[in-house]
């Protein structure tokens, strides 16, 4: 249970940092806002485990999975899940800092992304059915607390000119198709909401914008954004 106390968040009598995460399409300028965030806040920010994803021991699930996701998809997934549940439970004894930033989560893993393996037939049902049942079991028996999504609402075409732009060789390959099936998914999840729960109520920003118009829609959201969990 959420409670607030002396201005302080707590959850089940023990004081708790507030969990904001940042959800988008791929190059929605998740960066770019966590960047923000960190520079202007006191909060703590705990970027994707993506270098992870591209070295394990030597090896690229995430080239590979792009490569042949029917064979990979499986792979980087489970590790995907592995990583972000590590994210979510990670305590860092830093400075404090009430309020945690987190880019995508365990949720969005699970709910975009092996969720368009599984639709576009690329994933093969027994492959899907594990994963499910390890997220299943993940979210029934350790509690991961999410106190505000914020979702950088963006076209399709947009993400596609940003990934041209920042040459991460693993997403040469991409698509627009592909942006286009994450963005449906994200959009039946955080706005027409016909799919999978939300762990969090949602905040929407429009950030097809360029630089300095995303700096300043941050900016008016701010106080909204970093008061997450005291409602
Ligand atoms: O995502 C960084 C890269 O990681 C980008 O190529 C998408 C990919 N990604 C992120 N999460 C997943 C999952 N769960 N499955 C497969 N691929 C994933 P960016 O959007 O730039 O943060």
């Amino acid at each position: 249970m959420l409670s607030s106390f002396q201005g302080k968040l707590v959850r089940n009598g023990e004081e708790k940092k507030a969990v904001i995460c940042i959800e988008g399409n791929i190059a929605s300028g998740k960066t770019t806002c966590l960047e923000y965030f960190s520079k202007t806040s006191n909060i703590e920010v705990l970027t994707e485990p993506v270098s992870k994803w591209r070295n394990v021991r030597g090896h690229n699930p995430l080239a590979l999975m792009y490569q042949d996701p029917a064979r990979w998809g499986i792979t980087l997934q489970t590790y995907v899940q592995l990583t972000m549940l590590d994210r979510h439970l990670s305590t860092i004894v830093s400075v404090y800092s009430p309020v945690r930033m987190m880019e995508r989560s365990i949720f969005s893993a699970k709910y975009i992304f092996v969720e368009n393996l599984f639709k576009s037939g690329k994933m093969p049902e027994v492959d899907y059915a594990v994963l499910t049942e390890w997220f299943d079991w993940i979210i029934t028996n350790i509690s991961i607390p999410v106190d505000l999504i914020v979702y950088l609402q963006t076209s399709p075409q947009t993400c596609h000119e940003r990934l041209k732009q920042r040459c991460r060789e693993e997403e040469k390959v991409i698509p627009l198709e592909y942006l286009e099936s994450i963005h449906q998914l994200y959009e039946d999840w955080l706005i027409n909401r016909t799919s999978s729960p939300l762990p969090a109520p949602v905040l929407v920003i429009p950030a097809d914008h360029d630089l300095q118009k995303m700096l300043s829609q941050y900016e008016e959201n701010r106080d909204k954004i970093l008061a997450a969990g005291y409602h």
